[in-house]
């Protein structure tokens, strides 16, 4: 088949790889276009002129098709590749969402004002904005697929893996590397979501993906970012 091109920033995982981790785990052919081609190529191609144009990255082109939103794409993809169960996709795209919630929350952490400013502009509103996620969001979202998990399992959707494992996945990786302290402080309450991390984590599909240049590390760059002051003991 002709692979998809995936546009995304180059310089951070971000949004793009939760769908990344989708096409790797199914060995789905795709280009990472602004990988390959850089940051500029992305900003010039998101001016092209489409029926259907993305408001922003990520999106996935492959001929006419254009999709943007990470939960819009993956469905896409389940529904061609058999990334969950057809009859569990709307439920699929419901754990989907919630994760999107989730990680726009982890990002308004760091830019709780507006998304134009730097951090360092907006650092005492950050402090009070991490205290509540870290308190209150951060443990209501981990409680919320601990219950999914606790009702079957040991994935999402019950005995086999299905894209928001993979998704789920990475926002953990994001929240472990944001909220260190925090996160270690909450595993014992949720073990079954930090055991479905490390499932994900230890999966054939991604083994190869997980140790390549591929894998782009977490930095202050991205929506993930750790900043000591906002993880506090
Ligand atoms: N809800 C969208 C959010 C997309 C988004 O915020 N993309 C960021 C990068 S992670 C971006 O470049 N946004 C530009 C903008 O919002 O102006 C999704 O899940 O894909």
């Amino acid at each position: 088949m002709e692979p998809y091109d995936l546009w995304y920033w180059a310089e951070i995982p971000g949004r793009g790889e939760f769908v990344r981790l989708a096409l790797e785990a199914k060995s789905i052919p795709y280009r990472d276009r602004a990988r390959a081609e850089g940051s500029a190529a992305l900003a010039k191609d998101m001016t092209r002129p489409r029926a259907e144009p993305p408001f922003a990255p990520p999106y996935l082109v492959c001929g006419d098709l254009c999709i943007a939103q990470v939960a819009a794409i993956l469905l896409h993809l389940a529904r061609r590749h058999e990334l969950a169960p057809a009859e569990r996709l709307d439920f699929a795209n419901q754990l989907q969402l919630t994760i999107s919630d989730a990680v726009a929350e982890a990002h308004n952490v760091h830019h709780p004002v507006a998304t134009g400013l730097r951090y360092e502009e907006q650092k005492a509103e950050a402090a009070r904005a991490a205290e509540a996620f870290r308190n209150e969001r951060i443990p209501k979202f981990l409680g919320y697929f601990e219950r999914i998990l606790s009702q079957g399992g040991p994935w999402l959707l019950g005995e086999a893996w299905s894209y928001p494992d993979l998704s789920l996945f990475q926002l953990i990786e994001g929240l472990n590397y944001a909220f260190p302290r925090r996160m270690r402080s909450l595993a014992g309450d949720f073990p079954l979501t930090f055991a479905l991390r490390d499932r994900v984590h230890a999966m054939p599909e991604l083994a190869d993906y997980l140790a390549s240049d591929r894998r782009i590390g977490f930095s202050e760059d991205g929506i993930f970012r750790h900043y000591p002051e906002l993880d506090p003991g």
